[in-house]
């Protein structure tokens, strides 16, 4: 499918999907977020996709937030139809069973750093610029980052953030546990991409239900999750890529993983 605001590439089992409106910073309209639905749909059933790294076009901006020249017009309807759909992007990123990498390029704003914080996890180049300025318009975070930055990092932390609505930078951000690792802007896609390929080549069924064992067992008291993850764990051992696993530890070569 071909998209207006996306640039999706493939490439050894990675695909680099890129929100491409940088005269905008590219900030999410309407049309961006819904292109973002249907682009994350078709990744998360793709077989031959294993990963994917989530980065914003141009040496500026990661994404700048929502468009707050489209939210100015909106009534009411429009203000829910859209929450509606930042809503289920942010979700269907948490819910694919392929993880996304997100790589940080620059401003991640609003509605930007809650698709950073949607991903599975955060690298960051030295550029890069996180923060919450929704207080400063009047609003509040509204596409779960109250909810997924405070679980990231601590209420204490996350509270001054989104009180402030002030930025912290990419130091920061690794001191304070947003991002993973911080890079030179130029090495960002390529160490992105590196661990991508890494997660691309252990066992797809064992990284999708750990995705799904983590992600769900946060929202669960700890012996729920103990037993979602016994489940999980289980049901592995009825997979093909268990026997790989364990028949090429055994004989001492490559496992070749099918994600079946
Ligand atoms: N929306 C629309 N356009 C934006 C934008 C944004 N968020 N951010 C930047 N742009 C546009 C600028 O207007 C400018 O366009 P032109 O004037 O050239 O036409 C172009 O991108 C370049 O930006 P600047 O000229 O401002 O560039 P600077 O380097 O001077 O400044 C900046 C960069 C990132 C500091 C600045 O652009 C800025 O402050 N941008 C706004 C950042 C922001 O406030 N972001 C949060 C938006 S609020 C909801 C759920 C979630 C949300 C809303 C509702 N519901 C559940 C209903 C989310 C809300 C948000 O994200």
């Amino acid at each position: 499918m071909e998209f207006k605001n996306l640039l999706i590439e493939t490439a050894d089992g990675i695909a680099t999907l890129t929100v491409n409106r940088p005269q905008s910073l590219n900030a999410l309209n309407s049309e961006v977020l819904g292109e973002l639905e249907c682009a994350l749909y078709e990744l998360n059933l793709d077989d031959g996709v294993k990963a994917v790294v989530l980065t914003g076009a141009g040496d500026k901006a990661f994404v700048a937030g929502a468009d707050i020249k489209e939210m100015a017009e909106m009534n009411a309807f429009e203000g829910h139809a859209f929450a509606l759909k930042g809503q289920r992007v942010m979700l269907l990123m948490e819910k694919m069973r392929k993880p996304v990498i997100g790589a940080v390029n620059g401003y991640a704003l609003g509605g930007g750093l809650e698709l950073a914080l949607a991903c599975d996890f955060i690298y960051a180049s030295e550029k890069a610029r996180f923060g919450f300025p929704e207080v400063t318009l009047g609003i509040m975070p509204g596409f779960g980052g109250t909810q997924n930055l405070a679980r990231l990092i601590g209420p204490g932390k996350a509270n001054e953030m989104i009180f402030t609505g002030r930025m912290i930078d990419a130091a920061k951000a690794l001191a304070w546990g947003v991002a993973n690792e911080v890079f030179a802007p130029e090495e960002l896609m390529g160490k992105a991409l590196e661990t991508a390929k890494a997660i691309a080549q252990v066992g797809t069924l064992g990284v999708a239900y750990a995705k799904d064992a983590i992600a769900n067992g946060l929202n669960m008291g700890k012996e729920d999750g103990f037993r979602y993850e016994a489940s999980l764990f289980g049901v592995l051992f009825a997979t093909g890529d268990q026997r790989e696993g364990m028949g090429a530890f055994v004989e001492k070569r490559k496992a070749a993983f099918k994600g079946k």
